[in-house]
């Protein structure tokens, strides 16, 4: 189904574009989220700074839902560059990669239109891969479910404290290069209980993407959505 063909149906409106760029995409981001609720996908928002792992983790994720007969596509913001997207289609999802720029967040304009490049409403599941910072992309709604900050062990014991509200709109939290934490001298465990002061109740999983360890428990979590 593709775009206009699909906003129509589901509220006779078709994307404005001379309108605020920021309504215009609360207004899209809706509908990607009425039409994840109306088809029975999930759309999961992956955010976190560069090098994180957000490829990584969802190089292994995809590969596991594709063993389980899921159907994904995974759309990729990058600045430049098609290695993301090429790096994940080669386990088994259908991709579209997004370059920006200098733009630093995905927009759900953006990332509408790149849906719209396929059938998008007949997936099982849906992953964004933002933009790499930990800044810009927690302020733009994009439909999803759920909102997965990526932070790891290189990026510092305080990067939670640096980045309150980042943590604060997320749902979920992966924790990855758990590998690297005695290496670095980085405590795990003060992460958590920094993330905790913000979200108490957040989910929170750690993880070794190079092996897939503990990106079960993820895998699991996100079924069961
Ligand atoms: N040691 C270790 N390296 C990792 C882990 N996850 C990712 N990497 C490496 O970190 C680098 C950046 O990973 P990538 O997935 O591209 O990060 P992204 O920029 O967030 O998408 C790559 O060299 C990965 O192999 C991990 O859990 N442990
Ligand atoms: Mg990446």
């Amino acid at each position: 189904m593709r775009l206009n063909e699909e906003l129509n149906s589901m509220n006779s409106k078709s994307i404005k574009v001379g309108k605020p760029v920021r309504e215009e995409n609360n207004r899209i981001a809706d509908l990607v989220h009425e039409a994840s609720k109306k088809y029975g996908f999930k759309v999961i928002n992956i955010m976190g700074s560069i090098g994180s792992g957000k490829t990584s983790i969802l190089e292994f994720v995809t590969k596991k839902l594709v063993s389980l007969n899921k159907t994904v596509l995974v759309i990729n913001g990058d600045l430049a560059t098609s290695i993301d997207a090429d790096r994940i289609s080669l386990k088994g999802a259908t991709t579209v990669q997004i370059n920006t720029g200098r733009g630093c967040h995905l927009n759900a304009i953006q990332v509408y239109e790149a849906l719209e490049q396929h059938e998008w409403t007949k997936f099982d599941f849906i992953f964004i891969e933002n933009v790499g910072n930990l800044i810009c992309p927690t302020g733009w709604r994009l439909g999803a479910n759920k909102r997965v900050i990526v932070t790891s062990t290189p990026e510092g014991e305080w990067v939670v404290q640096k980045h309150p509200l980042s943590f604060k709109d997320s749902d979920v939290v992966i924790i990855n290069k758990v590998d690297l934490a005695t290496a670095l001298e980085i405590s795990i465990d003060n992460m958590i209980s920094d993330i905790k002061m913000i979200e108490p109740d957040i989910p929170i999983f750690q993880s070794n993407a190079r092996n897939g360890e503990g990106l079960g428990d993820f895998i699991t979590y996100i079924l069961n959505l």
